[in-house]
């Protein structure tokens, strides 16, 4: 086994393909990071700190309850214990403090869900907002995890091919009747005034897209959800964004029937969303 010589065909050739790589490395757009969060029943485990930029969010729900990772960026001057204080006079307290970043929809037990968002630096949490059956939101619980996100890279990421949805105060404008088969990215742009978010639900066998529609829209009842099997499963989505931004659901259904829909509660007096008109059907073949 002798070493090649100084230019030999073979090392010509690694050479060439070390000098091609490396210009192909610099004119190529950067990937899109991914932020992967696990959530448990009831934490999350997550980086200790990533930088800002578009990024992908995905949630890997290792538990048995249903979750979504909601990033919310706490506002100049809050700090995290101030959130938790807080959060103790409820959920809807907590609002004024953070502006609310995307995140991963929400998935039933063993899913996994992915946005994607472009991330200013700062103080962050990861959040679950979905209730125990006892009615207690999953935050109290211990779905908090601190993120800080660090100065954007110098190169941006190349956004996602997607197709933009309208969330205005209070319907969704740009949804296919259809959609599939295979995976889909929506661009979700918050047009209205107040905070949405665009979350895919299936609807469940022997329940039609206009009863769950109802279900939805009534007022919620004091110490959670009604027993029995829920009229729909979680299947990912776009998580909340403030008005004036925008952020993307990453979708992969089986075929079915769904609804894309807005479960933040009105700040005011909690009336869903869905009942306010943020609920829209659609099918996927
Ligand atoms: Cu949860």
């Amino acid at each position: 086994m002798a070493f090649p010589r100084p230019w030999s065909p073979i090392l010509i050739v690694l050479l060439l393909v070390s000098i091609l790589g490396t210009a192909c490395a610099g004119s190529a757009p950067a990937a899109i990071p991914e932020l992967a969060i696990q959530a448990a029943d009831f934490s999350f485990t997550a980086p200790d700190s990533i930088p800002g930029g578009l990024t992908r969010i995905s949630m890997t729900n290792i538990g048995k309850e249903d979750h979504h990772a909601q990033l919310a960026r706490l506002n100049d001057g809050v700090t995290v214990t101030q959130f938790q204080d807080t959060l103790k006079k409820g959920e809807a307290a907590v609002f004024p403090l953070v502006t609310f970043e995307g995140g991963a929809g929400g998935m039933p037990a063993g899913g996994k869900s992915s946005g994607l968002a472009d991330l200013p630096s700062g103080q962050y949490l990861v959040l679950c907002f979905f209730p125990s059956p006892d009615g207690t939101p999953h935050l109290v619980k211990g779905m908090i995890k601190s993120l800080p996100v660090t100065a954007k890279p110098a190169k941006a990421p190349t956004p996602p091919k997607a197709q933009t949805v309208d969330l205005g105060d209070f319907s969704f404008t740009g949804v296919a009747a259809s959609y599939g088969p295979g995976s889909f990215t929506l661009e979700g742009v918050n047009k209205g005034k107040q905070v949405h978010e665009l979350i895919a639900v299936k609807v469940a066998d022997g329940v039609t897209a206009e009863q769950l529609r109802q279900i939805l829209s009534a007022p919620p009842s004091a110490g959670g959800p009604p027993p029995g099997p829920p009229p729909f499963a979680f299947a990912g989505g776009m998580q909340a964004v403030m008005a004036g931004a925008k952020a993307y659901g990453e979708f992969n259904l089986q075929p079915g029937q769904y609804a894309f829909l807005c479960f933040v509660p009105d700040p005011s007096n909690g009336t869903p969303r869905v009942a306010l008109g943020m609920y829209t059907p659609f099918t996927v073949k």
